[in-house]
């Protein structure tokens, strides 16, 4: 465990103010339908293409891969400027030791720099009435904090925070980010952008690809999509992939999702996977991205911008 004294004297009541903190500021910047240098619908965010951009993908749970990041991207200048974004792909939980200091600290940073800060939502932060258990969470609050007020904080407050999670954030003009994958339905070249965002309420099919899918080189006899093995979501090939980003008026899709080696391109440079933890996939080493926006003006594909990736 990191030794960091403001997250080994965490108490269950610090840990749900600052839940409680947190959920403020999303509700509030959600309801104004802004941050600075974006705007945001439902739980979709269009920015403008920032000063600086650092884009971490899945962490589960490995808090050293995190701080790791922070000292390279010199987090606490970095986060000074509001026109600086840093935007996590989630998948913050499960998996490694560390899935509530991770939380802490990421909400930590969101309340101190809320402009800054950009939290979107992975399919291990799925909402309590899914199917499919998505993370070890109730294990270690009851192992942290004891069972009955670890309990009770897990499905109030921790449920209450995965709700305001972003879905989509688009980087005006380069950048399409999600967690898993783009939904396989593309409502033809007429279909406007706002389709997407009147399709991402909770439990819609689009919320579901959005979390859990995955792009795939081949499919058999030359499908669009099929169902993915995971259980939800479904593969996706490039043609979509292609439709998405001519819809958005965008160049790369980048997403989490997948292990990977820090980082991996799929569908001709048209997607980008990126993988930020180690502790559960010690084979595997760190990647994220960190881009000033005079480089990203220049991003034509997946490749230009994994020049930008930095591996740890
Ligand atoms: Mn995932």
């Amino acid at each position: 465990m990191v030794d960091d004294p403001e997250i080994s004297k965490l108490t269950v009541s610090g840990f749900a103010q600052i839940l409680d903190d947190v959920i403020q500021i999303l509700q509030k910047e959600q309801f104004n339908g802004q941050i600075t240098g974006g705007k945001i619908s439902n739980k979709v965010v269009e920015l403008e293409i920032p000063e600086k951009l650092a884009i971490i993908g899945d962490l589960h749970g490995d808090l050293c891969a995190l701080l790791k990041i922070f000292k390279r991207i010199k987090i606490e200048e970095f986060v000074m400027n509001h026109n600086n974004k840093i935007i996590f792909l989630g998948d913050y939980v499960d998996r490694g030791s560390a899935s509530i200091e991770i939380l802490y600290k990421i909400c930590c940073l969101k309340i101190r720099h809320p402009q800054s800060i950009i939290l979107m939502r992975g399919n291990h932060e799925a909402p309590k009435e899914f199917p499919i258990s998505s993370h070890d969470l109730p294990k270690r609050m009851i192992e942290r904090f004891g069972k009955r007020l670890g309990m009770e904080v897990y499905q109030t407050k921790i449920f209450e925070l995965f709700n305001m999670l972003y879905l989509v954030v688009i980087i005006q003009g380069v950048l399409f980010l999600v967690h898993g994958g783009v939904p396989a339905r593309v409502n033809s070249t007429e279909s406007k952008f706002d389709d997407l965002i009147s399709k991402t309420g909770p439990f819609s099919e689009s919320f579901e690809e959005i979390l859990w899918n995955d792009p795939r080189a081949f499919l058999p006899d030359e499908k669009e999509w099929e169902f993915s093995r995971r259980g939800l979501g479904k593969h996706f090939s490039s043609s979509i992939s292609k439709k998405w980003l001519r819809a958005s008026n965008t160049k790369v899709i980048v997403r989490g999702h997948e292990p990977c080696n820090g980082f991996k391109i799929d569908h001709e440079g048209r997607v980008l996977t990126l993988f930020s933890c180690k502790e559960a996939y010690p084979k595997f080493d760190i990647g994220y991205i960190l881009i000033s926006g005079k480089q990203l003006r220049s991003i034509r594909n997946g490749y230009d911008l994994a020049e930008n990736v930095d591996i740890i």
